[in-house]
């Protein structure tokens, strides 16, 4: 899918907002979700979305909306550092099926990384576990949770 086309309401991340799919939220706002990925590239493989933009990509998110996402950007990733102490974050956004973006509701990624451990689905949890166990995620975000709404962004 290139960067043209238009918005799709039953992405999984619009499922997610109209609370049709699980979810184990980190974070929410009037203007933000932040929550755990299912298919983790590490321990605590976070993303953020806009709840009021129906935007695909950068191109198209308004820029107030986008200002909310990135705010909660920052709280998640302040928050990660306290909870899980990594070496750092990789913070990722893509635009188009031709970058690796999958989900056409716009996204950031907060992954924490960890010297000597590479990005990678297989990282955190067991291989040839791709998705993550919903009752893992749910202890894992009741861990983190807490150091997300001390956050000062
Ligand atoms: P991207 O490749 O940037 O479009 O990333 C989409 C991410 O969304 C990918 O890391 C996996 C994640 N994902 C896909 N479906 C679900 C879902 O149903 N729940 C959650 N929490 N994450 C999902």
């Amino acid at each position: 899918m290139s960067l043209d086309g238009v918005y799709e309401d039953n992405n999984v991340f619009a499922l997610i907002l109209q609370g049709k799919l699980p979810n184990h939220t980190l974070w929410e706002d009037d203007a933000t979700l932040a929550f755990l990925d299912v298919n983790p590239q590490g321990k605590g493989h976070s993303l953020v979305i806009s709840k009021t933009s129906r935007a695909r990509n950068i191109l198209e998110i308004e820029p107030p909306a986008l200002c909310a996402v990135m705010t909660t950007v920052k709280r998640v990733a302040t928050g990660l550092r306290t909870a899980l102490k990594p070496d750092g974050l990789h913070i990722a956004q893509f635009n188009g099926g031709d970058t690796g973006q999958s989900v056409f509701h716009l996204h950031v990624h907060i992954v924490p990384r960890w010297t000597g451990k590479n990005l990678g689905i297989l990282s955190y949890y067991e291989e040839g576990g791709r998705r993550a166990e919903q009752a893992d995620l749910a202890a894992l975000a009741a861990e983190i949770r807490p150091f997300i709404a001390a956050a000062k962004p």
